[in-house]
């Protein structure tokens, strides 16, 4: 679906206001950008949805859900929502990235989803920590991974259900959650209700939906979703020359930094005279450390003003004073996170198109 064949069309989901359609079988919903303009958090209703597998439960019954923990542990684990209620709650604001937000501005063009910027969102999720359901279990000496699945299927049996898996000490990090709430509400189904996975930080494919099974393995899993699928060059940022191979890959995992303008959109017209310009930044967990504006096309930049700090997982708001002067602008925004890693000029490359974080620009005109 290029970009070139016009509009995309929108389409209400249960649950979910008017998103870009990108499949309707498994849904793959896009987020509207002029949404990140409205708030730090992005509602329920507009949060963007993707599945890979057709085969998902059109209704959940909460009461009778089940959370099997089971593998290399001492004790196997049969978890209601009751359960995980009665254990101590984490409140994490965090953003939610697809390993392919921005796909389609690959040059040259790559296979999947032809995503937009809107494969993407920010929220507050609730819910108990997996340190906390391991402990219950208890871990065996030889436990490698640990291997989460929910309760969605493949339409065929040669597809792979769909698993993902974290290295034991990742899942046994402060911010990997089995989450029950989004923004303080039930999560709508289609991001994965009754209960979901964050791995704050990391992308998107982790955080698994529908979570019906903890799978504590003692060695590195080879499922597809792991072995072939989600894997990027290990390399510089991830990126490699079109076309180049020979290069060795690992399972995707910090999101990369990155930073929009949301207040207005490439082609934009506006008065001339003081204007506010309004954005968001994030990255993997250091924090935004500062944001910098361009009205150049990137020759100078200016610093913005960070708004409210949600935590280091979430969105960080940006304004900039502009005062703009009749005439033909390349804005540009750049993001530094605490880390110290920054956004480039130049786009990388890789064959998934994944992990795009080059430096956005905004050809505005003002009169
Ligand atoms: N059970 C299940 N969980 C899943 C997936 C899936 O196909 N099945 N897709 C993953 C991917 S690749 C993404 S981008 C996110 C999307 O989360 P959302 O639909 O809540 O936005 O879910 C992740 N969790
Ligand atoms: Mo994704």
């Amino acid at each position: 679906m290029p970009f070139a064949n016009g509009d995309r069309e929108l389409l209400a989901f249960p649950q979910k206001r008017a998103l870009i359609v990108m499949t309707p079988r498994p849904p793959q919903l896009e987020t509207p950008f002029a949404v990140f303009d409205d708030g730090v958090l992005t509602p329920n209703d507009a949060f963007f949805v993707r599945w890979h597998l057709a085969g998902i439960p059109q209704s959940i019954d909460a009461s009778t859900h089940r959370i099997v923990v089971n593998g290399a542990v001492q004790r196997e684990l049969t978890l209601s929502l009751r359960d995980l209620a009665a254990m101590p709650a984490v409140e994490i604001v965090a953003v939610n990235e697809c390993s392919g937000n921005s796909r389609a501005f690959f040059h040259p063009r790559v296979p999947g989803g032809q995503w937009g910027n809107g494969a993407m969102g920010n929220a507050r999720w609730t819910g108990v920590r997996v340190r906390d359901i391991l402990d219950r279990a208890g871990l065996l000496p030889n436990a490698k991974q640990v291997q989460f699945r929910g309760l969605d299927e493949p339409v065929e049996p040669p597809t792979p259900a769909f698993r993902k898996s974290l290295d034991v000490d990742v899942a046994r990090g402060d911010d990997v959650i089995v989450a029950y709430l989004m923004n303080g509400q039930p999560m709508p189904l289609l991001n994965g209700f009754p209960v979901r996975l964050v791995v704050a930080g990391w992308y998107a494919t982790y955080w698994v939906k529908m979570l019906s099974k903890i799978t504590v393995l003692d060695h590195v899993d080879d499922n597809f979703w792991m072995k072939t699928a989600y894997r990027i060059p290990d390399t510089p940022n991830a990126g490699v020359a079109p076309g180049s191979t020979g290069f060795a890959t690992v399972p995707i995992n910090k999101l990369a930094v990155r930073s929009f303008v949301t207040s207005l959109t490439d082609g934009a017209a506006i008065n001339a005279g003081p204007a506010v310009l309004r954005g968001i930044a994030f990255d993997g967990g250091s924090g935004i450390r500062s944001v910098e504006v361009s009205a150049d096309g990137g020759a100078s930049w200016r610093r913005a003003t960070l708004e409210q700090d949600y935590g280091k997982y979430s969105f960080r708001r940006w304004t900039f004073q502009w005062n703009a002067a009749p005439g033909a602008y390349v804005l540009a925004v750049r993001a530094t996170s605490n880390d110290g890693s920054t956004q480039n000029a130049t786009p990388i490359w890789n064959a998934g198109g994944y992990m795009r974080n080059v430096i956005e620009t905004y050809k505005v005109t003002v009169s």
